[in-house]
């Protein structure tokens, strides 16, 4: 697919994705959306992908579902727009690799929502974030009712929700929303940096986490607890397994191969 709206560059084993509509503030219209798709789904076949980092061009990261598009749509064009977001936005949650928001300006409504759908957000000091739907006349619809809430709590994510106000990096890193708030133009020098701590370690394992962190925010702690088991079987039978206590023991340095 030729992509328009965003751009899909890859260096070394780490991916990433800029949406790049800054006219619009990379308001994410239904052709951004399957461009985001597609891009998803070439990072997952990649087996020399570890890690993705997802940023924006221009003053925002995403202003938010593209208000223009959506005005004039039916109830059930709206929902059809509704589960396309979701389904896109679920399978970046789902991607069996790390995925680090680097958010660099507006994060608004669908924007705030696609950050919440990635594993770890970190922000420029000049980001903004919100979920204004309430303001428009309609419900957050990618998500944000849901995975808001699981990130930084229900009396923040309904404030947040009901009143629609808009909060600057120093505000998201206080509740929660971000882990890190850095000047603009060290964002994507710090995302590379985080990146860089995750992709030395075993990325079968790192995948494996973050399967067993998804599954367990969705279940009881027995349910978990033999998921987290599970999958720390599965590691053992790893070649990755075996060189990383192989390496801790001959005190030497680790060559991970994704095996
Ligand atoms: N959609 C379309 N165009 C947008 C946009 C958006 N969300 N945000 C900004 N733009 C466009 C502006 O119209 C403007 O276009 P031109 O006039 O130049 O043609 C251009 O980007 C620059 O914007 P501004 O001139 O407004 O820039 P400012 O710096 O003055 O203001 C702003 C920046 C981010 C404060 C302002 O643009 C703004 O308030 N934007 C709207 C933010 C917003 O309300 N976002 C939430 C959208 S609602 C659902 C599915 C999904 C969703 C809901 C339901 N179902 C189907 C059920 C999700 C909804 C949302 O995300």
């Amino acid at each position: 697919m030729e992509f328009k709206n965003i751009i899909l560059e890859k260096d070394g084993n780490v991916a990433s994705i800029t949406l790049n509509r800054p006219k619009a503030l990379n308001a994410l219209n239904a052709a951004t959306l399957k461009e985001i798709d597609a891009a998803i789904n070439d990072i997952a076949e990649d087996d020399n992908v570890y890690a993705v980092i997802i940023t924006g061009s221009g003053k925002a990261f995403v202003a938010g579902a593209d208000i223009a598009e959506m005005k004039d749509l039916t109830a059930v064009e709206g929902r059809k727009f509704s589960v396309l977001g979701n389904k896109i936005f679920r399978k970046l949650e789902n991607l069996e690799k790390p995925v680090i928001a680097a958010i660099n300006g507006f994060a608004l409504g669908g924007g705030c929502e696609l950050s919440l759908s990635c594993d770890i957000r970190i922000a420029s000091s000049k980001a903004k974030f919100g979920q204004p739907e309430v303001g428009l006349g309609i419900t957050p619809g990618f998500g944000g009712t849901q995975r808001l809430a699981r990130a930084i709590g229900v009396g923040m994510a309904k404030e947040l929700i009901y009143t629609g106000k808009v909060i600057n990096a120093e505000e998201a890193l206080r509740i929660g929303l971000v882990n890190k708030v850095v000047e603009p133009d060290k964002l994507l020098e710090e995302a590379k940096a985080l990146v860089d701590a995750i992709i030395v370690n075993a990325p079968i394992a790192v995948r494996m986490c973050k399967a067993a962190i998804n599954q367990g925010l969705q279940c009881d702690i027995d349910t978990g607890v033999a998921y987290e088991a599970e999958v720390f079987g599965e590691c053992f039978a790893t070649e990755d397994r075996v060189e990383g206590m192989t390496a801790f023991v001959e005190k030497r340095d680790k060559a991970f191969k994704n095996k």
